[in-house]
């Protein structure tokens, strides 16, 4: 398993226990990032993750299951203190495979998944609309655990979940939630995972790009290289889009890029659990 950034290695340390335990591979990505999610580790995941420019955090997450490419997906969702078990709960119960804000909020609540009191949100809100709160993403300051997982019997599953950019305007979605730019994961040939700014990661559907490189032959650190290169040779921001990617074939090789800054992520294997960190890319 892989996960992203230094709590990656609590993340897929949570996940191998799962596992362990006789846990399903979708429990394994599941309990990693709840970990992740109940500690807001860094501030920028979970309920206590930095607040949108409102002052209130709305939360993303999104999981997928390679075997019948399951998926399920919540966006924006206030007061739910496992936005991962929400998505799980959308992947696992319901007919569609994204909810957003309140909706997601009621499905969750529904399925029990944990939530806390939005009332203090209302009146943060209601400082917003008065004006008495700026917005600006401050493009720092923010992280997301994504974790994938290569099971025993070769199948793979991936799940991701953020607090989303600090200072995001209220309604604002990342990439995190959006299968495909956050997390994509495909059975035949490898899952891949995101963060850093979804705004340079979801204009170019960023895992699925990952994914597809895999696809054409790629070794996963070339794969998410490549990525890399490809948007910075389209955007006019060059390589200065703060984006990393995470990979994982279906061999169980791995891979991780980043566009303008080393990036630490955590890759487990039976033999153990390290954190590794890659240079950024060398501009072409
Ligand atoms: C977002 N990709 O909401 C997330 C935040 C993140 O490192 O990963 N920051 O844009």
């Amino acid at each position: 398993m892989i996960a992203t950034w230094p709590f990656g290695k609590i993340a897929n340390e949570h996940a191998f226990e799962k596992l362990r335990a006789g846990g399903s591979r979708v429990d394994a990505v599941e309990s990693g990032i709840r970990e992740i999610e109940r500690r807001s580790s860094d501030g920028s995941v979970g309920i206590e993750g930095r607040p949108n420019a409102a002052g209130y955090p709305q939360l993303d997450a999104c999981i997928m299951d390679g075997p019948g490419q399951r998926a399920g997906s919540v966006a924006g969702v206030e007061g739910i203190v496992h936005p991962i078990s929400a998505a799980r709960a959308v992947m696992d119960h319901c007919r569609h495979v994204m909810l957003v804000g309140e909706g997601a909020r009621w499905f969750a609540l529904e399925h029990g998944v944990e939530s806390i009191d939005t009332e203090p949100y209302d009146a943060l809100k209601a400082k917003w609309v008065a004006g008495e709160r700026s917005s600006d993403i401050d493009g720092r300051g923010h992280d997301t655990v994504a974790l994938l997982v290569l099971d025993a019997d070769g199948e793979l599953a991936g799940g991701c979940s953020t607090s989303g950019a600090g200072g995001k305007l209220p309604g604002r979605v990342g990439d995190s939630p959006i299968l495909g730019s956050g997390l994509y994961v495909d059975n035949e040939v490898g899952a891949a995972g995101a963060t850093g700014l979804g705004e340079n990661i979801m204009r170019y559907c960023g895992s699925f790009l990952v994914v597809e490189y895999m696809r054409q032959g790629m070794h996963p650190q070339a794969a998410c290289e490549e990525a890399v290169h490809r948007i910075a040779r389209l955007d006019p921001k060059g390589y200065e889009l703060s984006i990393c990617f995470i990979a994982l074939d279906k061999q169980g090789r791995w891979g991780a890029a980043a566009s303008n800054q080393r990036f630490p992520f955590a890759v487990a294997t039976a033999a153990g659990n390290e954190i590794v960190r890659v240079p950024r890319v060398q501009p072409r």
